[in-house]
């Protein structure tokens, strides 16, 4: 089991109270689609996916990812409990979404990348450090219904 430490869950706390998700979770999903465009394929009834001002602006693009953000705070809030908070969630990515899990990886790199650039100096090396352990957690608990 993964354990946290008193100072892991404070830091991202303290940037989760100022993150926008929103913002970041536009900007997040956004960015996996024009960096990883693949990715696109699992998006597609999402409509104009046809350049990076288009995957940036599109609404449901926006809409998705404060959708994804919203439900990546449930960990944030609950670092301790993610298998089981994921644990439908894996199930659906898996039989019905047929989402790779890799993905989740990509998505955990690209959002500490929005995290890092919209907070500058004030994303320290620790506080990355422990976002970066909460995406791989996460990442791991969307892949354990995987079969
Ligand atoms: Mg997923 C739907 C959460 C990564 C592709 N994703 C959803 C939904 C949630 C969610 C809450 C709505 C589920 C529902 O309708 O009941 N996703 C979620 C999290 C993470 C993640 C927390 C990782 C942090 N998702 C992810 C990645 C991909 C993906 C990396 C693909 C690259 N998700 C995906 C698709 C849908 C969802 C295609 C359905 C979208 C739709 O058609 O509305």
């Amino acid at each position: 089991m993964v354990q946290w430490t008193a100072e892991e869950k404070e830091l991202i706390a303290q940037i989760w109270a100022k993150t926008d998700v929103a913002v970041i979770g536009a900007d997040s999903l956004g960015g996996l689609l024009v960096v990883y465009p693949w990715t696109q394929r699992l998006f597609a009834h999402f409509g104009n996916l046809s350049s990076p001002a288009a995957i940036l602006g599109n609404p449901r693009v926006k809409a998705h990812g404060t959708k994804v953000l919203t439900s990546f705070g449930e960990a944030v809030k609950n670092p301790d409990k993610v298998k089981d908070t994921f644990c439908k969630l894996s199930e659906l990515h898996c039989d019905k979404l047929h989402v790779d899990p890799e993905n989740f990886k990509l998505l955990g790199n690209i959002l500490l990348i929005c995290l890092a650039s919209h907070f500058g100096k004030e994303f320290t090396p620790a506080a990355h450090a422990a976002f970066q352990k909460l995406t791989n957690v996460v990442a791991h608990a969307l892949t354990r219904q995987y079969h």
